[in-house]
């Protein structure tokens, strides 16, 4: 049967009110850039004639901004889930606008399937390739998409053609059967393909948009001093791992997180000469890996997505022989499998926004309320991996905030899956040790300076009992903050009990 080819206007029409909608890709890698744009279009007219129109939206992790900017500019969206980044998606969820499941992203896939969380309408997927059999070709991020493609009941394929076809063979396309059926996932090691290149879709269901769009990454800011010694002082704990026989000489494979500091500490890594060549499981693959990959440090990266800037894109694309028996691309229930991660031993490497000193991490909520981005895939990995670390600066906003405190705001990952953190004053060792023990390590190895007398006098205010935490004091730096734009202007006198 040939493929029914439409316009992007066309295609937006087949979407309605109320309707849930899955799109492919993860963080903006592989997301459609067309189709959603359009869908918000028709949004903002429906709303000036008075009519209602929102979505809920369904993906891998983010997305670049012509679905979670476009969508929630056009007060487009009902539902969300499982994360975001999105500036203006942020403001709006923050306002309350629409509903937020922030979820780890492993589990989103079986969620669906499971009925937690309704029926799919409409998939909306980025292809490099589609055929007439009903086989689709993703491009750069896979997330949720053989899931939503298979429950949706129309398939919208944005087929780029600034993305090259012969990416296929790039992605292994694997999904989960569902309990009481599901079996072991037969990923032994990194470079294990289990499944097929391409998404198997039953035809009659597919519409294809062209188009040909570059993608929505943005390049990394420059390695300062602070990044740069944190990455230091992990590839540095690293080495005496390894001296100490709890790393193997063959090493461990390494997940990293998003962002400045991950891509810095992998940087660190690749120029160590003590670190031999390692592999990364992980779910997003940035430019660093790229770059350890031509210069022989990586040997092996599985991910979900290819979140690079253009530049490295275009380098990839160019040099596609070298990396294809390099790089896989899986789905994130895949990516970020809990059981797949503790069968690899992997070194879970993420970032905090604030640590308490008895190792709990808050990596989703700024004073416990405002929304950053979600739990994301820390929490995959964090929980299960042989080594978790969580990498912080030891201060943000020039000082005035300590990202050590004396308890989180909000608690994502527990003092019972934290085993390392590290700042860029240190590396704080919490294997093994007591909530004392803990709370001593972290201020003395990570805390910034200026804040170690205060939460010393924390530790020390006298509270009896395992863990001495003064439920008073114990978000007086937060307070403190609040009232005078300053942690260390914290007074814990003003904290007496009755
Ligand atoms: O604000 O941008 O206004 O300057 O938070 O902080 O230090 O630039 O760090 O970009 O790596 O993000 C935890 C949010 C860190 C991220 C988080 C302010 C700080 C700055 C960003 P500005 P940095 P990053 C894989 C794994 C959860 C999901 C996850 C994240 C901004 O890593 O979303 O790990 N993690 N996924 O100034 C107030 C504090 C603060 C603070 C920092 N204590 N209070 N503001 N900031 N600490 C990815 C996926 O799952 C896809």
């Amino acid at each position: 049967m040939a493929l029914k080819f439409i316009s992007a206007e066309e295609a937006a029409s087949l979407v309605k009110d109320n309707d849930n909608v899955g799109f492919s890709g993860f963080t903006h890698a592989g997301c459609p850039k067309v189709v959603p744009v359009e869908i918000a279009r028709s949004a903002e007219e429906e709303h000036a004639k008075g009519n209602p129109f929102k979505i809920g939206i369904f993906t891998g992790a983010s997305t670049g901004d012509s679905i979670d900017g476009a969508l929630s500019r056009a007060h487009a969206v009902k539902f969300r889930t499982p994360y975001q980044t999105n500036k203006d998606m942020r403001a709006a969820l923050n306002r309350g606008e629409f509903d937020f499941f922030d979820l780890h992203l492993s589990q989103l896939a079986q969620e669906i399937r499971y009925g937690f969380l309704g029926k799919i309408n409409v998939a909306i997927i980025e292809a490099c390739d589609v055929s007439e059999k009903g086989e689709i070709v993703p491009t750069t991020g896979v997330g949720i998409t053989p899931t939503i493609c298979r429950l949706a009941d129309i398939v919208i394929v944005e087929l780029n053609k600034k993305v090259p076809t012969k990416l296929r063979g790039i992605h292994d396309i694997y999904e989960l059967q569902d309990p009481p059926k599901r079996r072991e996932i037969p990923i032994f090691e990194v470079q294990n393909r289990i499944g097929l290149d391409y998404v198997k879709v039953n035809p009659d269901k597919i519409f294809v948009v062209e188009t040909e769009k570059d993608g929505e990454g943005d390049g990394f800011a420059p390695i300062d001093e602070v990044t740069a010694r944190i990455g230091n002082n992990v590839a540095d704990f690293f080495v005496a791992e390894m001296k100490a026989g709890r790393i193997p000489a063959h090493f461990l494979p390494i997940q990293s997180g998003v962002g400045n500091i991950a891509n810095a500490v992998l940087g660190s890594m690749g120029s160590n000469p003590y670190i031999p060549r390692f592999e990364i499981y992980t779910e997003v693959i940035q430019d660093a890996v790229i770059d350890m990959m031509q210069q022989g440090n990586v040997s092996f990266a599985s991910g979900c997505s290819l979140t690079v800037s253009n530049e490295m894109l275009h380098k990839f694309y160019d040099d596609l022989p070298f990396f294809k028996n390099k790089l896989v691309l899986r789905p994130s229930e895949i990516s970020n499998n809990p059981g797949v991660a503790r069968r690899l031993g992997i070194i879970a490497l993420n970032t905090a926004i604030e640590v308490d000193i008895f190792g709990s991490v808050n990596s989703t909520h700024v004073n416990g309320t405002q929304m950053m981005n979600g739990i994301g895939g820390s929490g995959d990995f964090t929980r299960n991996s042989y080594l978790s670390i969580f990498l912080t600066p030891s201060t943000a906003k020039n000082g005035a905030i300590s990202c050590i405190v004396p308890k989180v705001t909000h608690e994502d990952h527990n003092e019972h899956s934290v085993k390392i953190v590290v700042s860029e004053y240190g590396v704080a060792d919490l294997r093994g040790k007591g909530p004392r023990k803990r709370a001593e390590e972290i201020i003395n190895k990570c805390a910034h300076p200026d804040y170690r007398p205060l939460l010393h006098e924390y530790l020390n205010l006298g509270v009896k009992g395992h863990i001495p935490q003064d439920l008073y004091a114990c978000f007086a730096f937060h307070h403190a903050l609040a009232e005078t734009g300053s942690m260390m202007n914290t007074d814990f006198s003003k904290y007496q009990k009755p």
